[in-house]
C-alpha cells in the first residue's frame, strides 16, 4: 500500500494526481506545514512538518513525503518519477530514451520554471496583501519570458514525451500553474496556454481540485 504524508494544498498535489492518473490505491495522512502554526511544538499542534515523527520520515521537514514498501521518499517530483518508474504504464518511460527526456522535462519544470512561478503565487494570491510585492511579481515574470517561450514552441508539437501524457506533463502543469495569476504571461504563448487548459481539464485533475476544495481551510 502506498502512503502518501501531506495536504492537497501543497506540493503533494502533484503527487496525488500522478497516483489518480495511475488508478493506484493510496492512503493520504495529513501533515500541516508548521509554517502555517503558530507553535507547531504546541502539545495540540496537528502532526505537522516539525513533528519529530515526521522529521524521522524527511529531515528536511517539507511534504510531500511517500512509504511504499521499502522506499521512503521525499521531493514531489522525485516521488512521481518513482511512480512513473514502478507503476506508469504509459505516464512512465516505455524506453530509457524516454525515461531520459521524463527527467529533462521534470527538471526544467524543478529549475527553470518553479523557482520563478511560485513568486508569482506567493505575491498575488498567497501573501496577506500588505506583503505582496509587484516588483517581485514583475521581476519573475520577465524571468519566465524565455523558458515559457521555450515551452510553447516543444508544446506546439504536442506532449513533451511521447506524443502522450505522462508525468513531464504533470510536472510542468504543476509548476507552471504558479504562475496563471500573471495572465499576460500566457497571452504571450498560446501553445502553452492551451496545452495547461487541456491538462487541467483531465478527469483526475477534476477529481483531486475536488477534494482539495473539500480539505478543511487552514
Ligand atoms: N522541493 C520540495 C518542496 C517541498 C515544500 O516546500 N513543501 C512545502 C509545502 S508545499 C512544505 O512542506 N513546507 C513546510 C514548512 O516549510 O514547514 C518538493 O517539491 O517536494
Amino acid at each position: 500500500m502506498i502512503t502518501l504524508y501531506g495536504l492537497y494544498r501543497s506540493r503533494a498535489l502533484r503527487c496525488l494526481w500522478a497516483l489518480e492518473e495511475m488508478g493506484l490505491p493510496y492512503r493520504l495522512v495529513p501533515v500541516m506545514q508548521a509554517f502555517r502554526l503558530t507553535d507547531p511544538a504546541a502539545p495540540d499542534a496537528p502532526f505537522n512538518t516539525r513533528s519529530p515523527g515526521f522529521l524521522k520520515l524527511n529531515p528536511a521537514g517539507s511534504v510531500p513525503v511517500l512509504e511504499e514498501d521499502d522506499v521512503v521518499l521525499a521531493e514531489s517530483l522525485a516521488i512521481n518519477l518513482h511512480l512513473a518508474l514502478r507503476h506508469g504504464g504509459p505516464l512512465g518511460a516505455a524506453d530509457a530514451a524516454e525515461a531520459a527526456r521524463l527527467a529533462q522535462w521534470t527538471l526544467f519544470a524543478a529549475t527553470e520554471i518553479e523557482p520563478r512561478s511560485h513568486p508569482i503565487l506567493m505575491h498575488r494570491v498567497q501573501l496577506p496583501p500588505a506583503e505582496r510585492s509587484e516588483a517581485k511579481v514583475a521581476e519573475a515574470a520577465s524571468a519566465l519570458a524565455r523558458p515559457f517561450a521555450v515551452l510553447d514552441q516543444i508544446l506546439a508539437k504536442g506532449h513533451p514525451v511521447g506524443g502522450r501524457f505522462t508525468v513531464a506533463d504533470i510536472a510542468l502543469a504543476e509548476t507552471v500553474r504558479y504562475a496563471q495569476p500573471a495572465p499576460a504571461l500566457f497571452e504571450a504563448a498560446p501553445h502553452l496556454k492551451g496545452w495547461l487548459a487541456a491538462c487541467q481539464a483531465r478527469p483526475a485533475y477534476r477529481r483531486i481540485l475536488a477534494r482539495r476544495e473539500e480539505e478543511p481551510a487552514l
